[in-house]
């Protein structure tokens, strides 16, 4: 079983999305960034560099929230609030970026999988 970490930055009362370029029928949706834990990786190391690749950020802590998300037969994807340490997000990976709050948040073209993770989003941008 493989597994895919996202992760959530925190702003001024806002979370970072990033959209997609692939594959096809995930181009154009939103979703928490991330990727593939590699092998000997903890979540929070996968989650340190696939964010370094995507967004050229550091961060740092992994506090996994919201429920596993299966993603087919062989992956499983989780979620974690990162601490943002340093650089500011850029689309390295992605068609773009964007800061929402909570009311942003609900008008969202998010990926499927991601959607499981918008109650707890929620009530992390309210408090
Ligand atoms: N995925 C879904 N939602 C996310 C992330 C980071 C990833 N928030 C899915 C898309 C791919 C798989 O996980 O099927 C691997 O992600 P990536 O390496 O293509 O980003
Ligand atoms: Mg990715």
């Amino acid at each position: 079983m493989g597994h895919v970490v996202a992760g959530a930055v925190f702003r001024d009362g806002r979370v970072l999305l990033a959209q997609r370029t692939r594959p096809p029928e995930l181009a154009g949706r939103w979703e928490l960034p991330g990727g593939k834990i590699e092998p000997g990786e903890s979540a929070e190391q996968a989650l340190a560099r696939e964010l370094r690749e995507e967004l050229g950020i550091e961060v740092r802590g992994a506090d996994r929230f919201g429920p596993p998300v299966q993603l087919g037969s062989d992956l499983v994807m989780c979620a974690y609030r990162v601490d943002l340490v340093s650089g500011e997000p850029r689309p390295l990976d992605h068609a773009a970026l964007r800061w929402v709050d909570a009311k942003e948040l609900e008008q969202m073209d998010l990926v499927e999988a991601d959607r499981a993770w918008l109650p707890a989003l929620r009530d992390m941008l309210a408090g």
